[in-house]
């Protein structure tokens, strides 16, 4: 059972997921799962003014960095996700907006081989009548960390999205208006007239336009932080979230390069974790009974050559009936639920190997 996090107040709550689809439609129009700052938070951590944030906000592009308490040193926390849906907790935790389904999720996990591998789960608190999963912040052992995550498996949806999208099918605009900024071309003649596509339709065309197809994984964006020279000293971080198109494996690993600044320490760090996880998830019960779809691998290494990759985001993880269990490397076929998660973090393995000079 998970422990609690005093002086939070902790609730076992009886919502279901759907508190998760209600606030997507709500967010819909600001979501995305890249990097993102939280504007009042993070100028607070800072001792800057809002307009600071503000201006970082739109420079990072797409995924959540929030800060630790005002009182701390100004390191920041990771998320991934929909804006809004995280908040810092006290003692090192995060807040992550409660999903039902998420919270089984944990509550397995940290009863399973892999619990090393994902961050500490401490139970549900509420705060301004919203619940939220408590979880480890993974970044407070880092100093100053490089962040990258990368959504694994060769599909991002659900079968049973498939099936909704097929009965009671609800295009959707702001997808549509996603897709035209990234390619005028892509939507066909009926998405046109309509200005909307469907979300499974959507979801599809970003994993053939980026790696998610070909690869089983794709990167969704990465955050480093180069500390300018003495006396300057001063953080100089910048987001990367221009991932859409990056599908070879020439240019995801020209992608990884940069992230790691061409460190073979790093790279060295990272595999080895990799990895351990990849012998880990091959004897997990908890990854032999769940489809996980939309899950990623959050990467952090700082100047220290520390590093470290965990599993997050569970929010679309589905245990399987009771007669199934999957492979992760079976390609998908409508019906057999197979993610491709092991596939993709076999090729992810490779590509790292890849990075390394010839011994
Ligand atoms: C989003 C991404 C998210 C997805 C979200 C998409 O597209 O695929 O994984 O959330 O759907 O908009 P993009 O990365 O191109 O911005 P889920 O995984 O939770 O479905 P949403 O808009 O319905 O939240």
């Amino acid at each position: 059972m998970c422990g609690t996090v005093p002086p939070l107040p902790i609730a076992i709550l009886e919502s279901r997921c759907g508190d998760r689809e209600r606030f997507n439609n709500r967010e819909r129009l600001n979501s995305s799962s890249a990097l993102r700052f939280d504007d009042d938070a993070s100028s607070l951590a800072r001792g800057g003014g809002a307009s600071s944030a503000w201006k970082k906000h739109k420079s990072c592009g797409t995924s959540s960095l929030l800060p630790m308490t005002p009182k701390k040193p100004p390191q920041w926390l990771q998320v991934v996700g929909h804006a809004g849906s995280f908040h810092v907790g006290d003692y090192g935790t995060l807040l992550k907006r409660f999903c039902e389904g998420e919270q089984q999720c944990y509550l397995r996990l940290m009863e399973d081989v892999l619990r090393p591998y994902v961050p500490a789960y401490h139970g549900v608190v509420q705060r301004d009548e919203q619940n939220y999963n408590i979880m480890d912040n993974l970044l407070t052992h880092f100093n100053r960390p490089a962040i990258m995550d990368c959504k694994m498996g060769s599909r991002t949806y659900l079968e049973g999205e498939l099936l909704v999208a097929r009965e009671r099918p609800q295009p959707r605009k702001d997808m549509y208006d996603k897709m035209v900024a990234v390619d005028p071309e892509a939507p066909t003649m009926q998405e046109r007239s309509q200005h909307a596509v469907l979300k499974t339709r959507y979801m599809q065309w970003r994993e053939t336009l980026s790696s998610t197809t070909s690869l089983g994984f794709r990167i969704e964006g990465f955050r480093v932080d180069n500390l300018l020279p003495f006396p300057l000293q001063k953080s100089n971080e910048e987001c990367h979230t221009n991932f859409k198109r990056t599908k070879s494996r020439e240019q995801v690993i020209e992608a990884l390069d940069n992230f790691v600044d061409s460190n073979t320490q790093i790279v060295w760090g990272y595999l080895r974790r990799l990895k351990q996880l990849r012998q880990v998830l091959e004897a997990s019960d908890f990854f032999r009974t769940h489809e996980v779809v939309g899950s990623s691998l959050l990467f952090l290494h700082d100047w220290t050559g520390r590093t470290g990759v965990w599993m997050i985001d569970f929010g679309k993880t589905a245990v399987l009936p009771a007669h199934l269990t999957l492979n992760h490397r079976t390609p998908w076929e409508d019906g057999n639920r197979e993610d491709g998660y092991l596939w993709g973090l076999d090729n992810l393995i490779d590509m790292l190997a890849d990075m390394l000079p010839l011994t």
